[in-house]
């Protein structure tokens, strides 16, 4: 299992919003193939895994009744971008499944193992199950909870403020605390911010890494009409734009375009406005360590700090000269 774990770990940046599975078939001698899903929207672990297995039969293994097939998550039962999983498992012959989690999507949850059942298949679970929730931390939040995950990030200055109040443009944290940005965008399933970021900005709000990846989706929060297409934020990109003002209702929006997590970008009102419904789960911050004096606007109102607005801090960690801090939920 700790290995179908790691196999999975490896596409974490292309299969999300789907969870990322690992599956092995194994032999009593040993491990006869691997499968992953790889990116959203191909192929699920467990087919990868017998299509690579079905290469070696005959040399590597006699029948598929002899191997017990290894996966992460609980084999599907439903129809999606692909056929259920559990289906083709029972059909090829494999008699033995052991699984690490169930799978809370409600399309699934129980379903694929009692199809597995009801074609004798014998089914363990549970399996370092702990492992697998926190590998797909964003995916099982979301059903567990019935919301997106919410990250807030900021680029704060050493005095705590978002940017100049005359608009003139400044950087607030230095070039590679702006690469791990990217990163960060990297791992969520959408980026959300306002009208006046796009307008003031021209941001391109997307995840500019040397890697491959499934790009988050763009969220736009604003009543305005009057954007202009060709900015960057509108290229090469799928844009939501939501035009609720009340917040808890635009996160049960998100929950609804069956985004797990999103990471919000704003300036500071929008961003206090997320953090004033107590929804948000984790505050990413990037504090330079130079103050932007009395010209700046504040992050946050005179005497509120992180932590007073309802987070702890998690870890903290320097990017040359900033500091980033990640908060949580308390
Ligand atoms: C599996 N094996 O490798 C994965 C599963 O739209 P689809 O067809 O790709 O289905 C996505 C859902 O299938 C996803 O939300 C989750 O419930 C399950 N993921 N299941 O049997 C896999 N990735
Ligand atoms: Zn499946």
């Amino acid at each position: 299992m700790l290995r179908a774990i790691s196999l999975a770990e490896a596409f974490k940046y292309t299969a999300k919003p789907n969870p990322v599975v690992g599956a092995l078939l194994v032999s009593e001698t040993g491990i006869i193939s691997e499968g992953s899903h790889e990116r959203f929207g191909e192929n699920h672990a467990e087919i990868n895994a017998i299509n690579n297995a079905r290469k070696l039969l005959g040399k590597s293994f006699n029948s598929f009744e002899d191997l017990t097939l290894v996966c992460t998550l609980e084999p599907c039962s439903h129809f999606g971008k692909t056929g259920p999983c559990a289906e083709a498992i029972a059909q090829i012959g494999i008699k033995k499944v052991i699984i690490g989690a169930l799978d809370p999507n409600p399309l699934v949850a129980g379903k694929g193992i009692d199809l597995l059942i009801k074609n004798d298949v014998k089914v363990e679970v549970g399996l370092c199950q702990e492992l697998v929730k926190e590998q797909n931390k964003f995916f099982f939040f979301k059903h567990e909870k019935m919301k997106p995950y919410i990250a807030v990030k900021i680029a704060s200055s050493l005095d705590g403020k978002s940017h100049n109040k005359d608009g003139s443009s400044t950087w607030i944290t230095c070039p590679e605390s702006r690469d791990d940005v990217q990163n960060v965008r990297a791992l969520y399933d959408a980026i959300l911010t306002g009208g006046n970021t796009v307008i003031d900005d021209n941001p391109r709000m997307n995840a500019r890494v040397n890697f491959e990846v499934n790009q988050p989706k763009k969220i736009l929060l604003s009543k305005k009409n009057n954007f202009d297409m060709e900015s960057n934020f509108f290229k090469n990109a799928e844009v939501t734009i939501i035009k609720e003002t009340n917040i808890a209702k635009v996160i049960n929006s998100i929950y609804e375009l069956d985004h797990c997590s999103v990471l919000v970008e704003a300036g500071p009102r929008l961003v206090n406005a997320f953090l004033k419904t107590g929804l948000v789960d984790e505050l990413i911050e990037y504090k330079s360590s130079e103050p932007l004096g009395k010209n700046g606007i504040n992050w946050f109102s005179k005497n509120t700090t992180i932590e007073n607005l309802g987070f702890k801090l998690e870890s903290t960690c320097k990017i040359k000269s900033d500091v980033k801090n990640i908060y949580k939920k308390c």
